[in-house]
């Protein structure tokens, strides 16, 4: 029987390749800000993200029920950008097949002693096939646990990193290289000419990794965990309260992919991030796979509320290997902003006035 796509594969999909290595979740990622202390203001003191450590070009934050010692560093540095995505894998044994599984894709590969990235054991960290840099770490140092500290939370009780959303020119090939390494696909948005987005997971949530069509590589938002509905309007009423609403750029609204409660909100030096709950379990074997159509008005907004086109456009560079932003190409397939019925159903008199069905194939 053939694979089934939509189900994490522990085991190697391409035969020709080296065994995978075995990613749990995705856990962190660097951005590089331009004003360290302005950043600070917004992550920590508006958002509430926890200061695991501290340098004077760096922080490392957390969400407060996050058990590792960071979901997010900050680095000072004169070009906003994003740094690695991080990864956790099971075992040391997984960095050594990372190391052959890269080399035989053919991606620049290093391995960094522990402690290269404070609070990390030993990491990989590869350009991969899709030009992102990405960390696979297997141990971490646990700070005090900071779950019940009900007392410390504050701004939009951040929980932990959820997912990573890339802007990719080729959907369909982040798809294979992200299937290649055993993730499984729960949502798409589609139409029969070509897949426009795609949420892909190995932890058991909707994503660890989505891909936006566009210019790419770069990277779209950070998409961060809270637990309740309620932090995600709260968020933006401390925002608007501080006459700070200019951060707001997309929501607050209930995503039809992935039904989670969303905002999007801007950093001062333009990184998108989002705060995301109550999405849904995709643990079982047989985890069913949902299409939307592209002519759905619900699927980015579940009230059919309009998408603002920077949400489309916008994204940050990220970096190589060597620390150079990397240069992007331009979108290899139909632009979905084009397409879609969302905020542009106006322009689009083949959009249904009900939104299709998208009974999982
Ligand atoms: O805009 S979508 O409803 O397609 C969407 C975007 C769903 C889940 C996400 O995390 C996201 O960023
Ligand atoms: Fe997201």
């Amino acid at each position: 029987m053939p694979a089934d796509p939509a189900r994490p594969q522990p085991a190697q999909l391409n035969p020709v390749l080296p065994p995978v290595p075995d990613i749990v979740r995705s856990a962190y990622a660097t951005l590089v800000v331009t004003d360290l202390a302005e950043a600070r203001r917004f992550w920590v003191d508006l958002l509430g993200f926890v200061v695991t450590a501290e340098e004077p070009a760096a922080l490392y934050l957390r969400g407060y029920d996050e058990l590792t010692h960071h979901n997010l560093i900050l680095r000072a540095g004169p070009v906003a950008a994003a740094g690695a995505l991080g990864f956790r894998v099971r075992s040391p044994l997984d960095l050594d097949r990372a190391v052959d599984y890269y080399k035989a894709l053919g991606c620049r590969t290093q391995r960094l002693p522990a402690g290269a990235v404070r609070g990390l054991g030993e990491i990989v960290r590869a350009e991969d096939p899709l030009g992102f840099l990405v960390d696979l770490f297997a141990s971490a140092e646990h700070p005090e646990r900071l779950q019940q500290r009900y007392d410390l939370r504050r701004g939009a009780e951040v929980a932990r990193l959820d997912h990573f959303n890339i802007c990719v020119p080729d959907v369909p090939r982040a798809y294979d290289y992200y299937a290649g390494l055993g993730f499984g696909l729960s949502e798409t948005i589609e139409d029969e000419r070509c897949v426009y987005a795609a949420w892909m997971y190995r932890k058991q949530t909707v994503h660890d990794v989505a891909f936006t069509g566009g210019a790419g590589p770069r990277l779209h938002h950070l998409g961060f965990f809270a637990h309740e509905a309620h932090s995600v309007l709260r968020m933006c009423d401390i925002l608007g309260s501080l006459s700070l609403e200019a951060h707001i750029e997309r929501g607050p609204g209930r995503h039809g992919v992935s039904n989670a409660f969303y905002v999007y909100l801007r950093d001062p030096d333009g990184h998108r991030m989002e705060i995301y709950t109550s999405d849904y379990y995709t643990g079982d074997p047989d985890h069913p796979v949902l299409r939307w159509s592209v002519l759905d008005p619900r699927r980015r907004d579940f009230w059919g509320n309009a998408v603002i086109p920077s949400w489309y456009s916008d994204a940050s560079a990220v970096l190589d290997l060597d620390g150079a932003v990397r240069p992007v190409t331009d979108l290899a397939q139909a632009a979905e902003v084009t397409v879609g019925a969302d905020g542009f159903t106006a322009k689009n008199p083949a959009a249904p006035q009900q939104g299709p069905q998208q009974a999982p194939r």
